[in-house]
């Protein structure tokens, strides 16, 4: 970090000159690591033997934009290795359809799990 911006700090003297009394950083720089976009986190759909597939493809399809065909893809994909990235996004994006899809699942009383998790830079 670097400070590039710096203010005086000024005292009414007598006389009603100003006096320098002294500086202070009022803004920084951010370089390296803080000027990099903002990280990208994958939403991860876990296998489970009880989530009837028709209603996984139906979840892909709803909150994550796919068609039919993907969906099914998709889902045949986490039925089989075990789990898949469904979506990569933000932070908060990733973690809110995560949290939504397991509140749908709840609600249906499914074991359907997806997971928010950080993505390899
Ligand atoms: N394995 C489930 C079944 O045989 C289907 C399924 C697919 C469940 C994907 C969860 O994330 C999942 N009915």
């Amino acid at each position: 970090m670097r400070f590039i911006e710096w203010s005086q700090l000024s005292l009414e003297g007598e006389g009603g000159g100003e006096k320098t009394v002294g500086y202070s950083a009022v803004a920084e720089e951010k370089i390296g690591q803080e000027l990099k976009p903002p990280s990208k986190y994958q939403v991860i759909l876990i296998n489970d033997d009880y989530t009837p597939m028709d209603f996984v493809v139906e979840i892909l399809e709803m909150f994550f934009r796919m068609s039919r065909e993907r969906a099914t893809q998709v889902m045949l994909t986490v039925h089989t290795v075990g789990s898949a990235v469904c979506g990569v996004y933000t932070r908060d994006v990733a973690e809110t359809r995560a949290e939504q899809v397991n509140r749908y699942s709840q609600k249906y009383q499914y074991p359907l799990m997806c997971k928010a998790r950080k993505a390899a830079d």
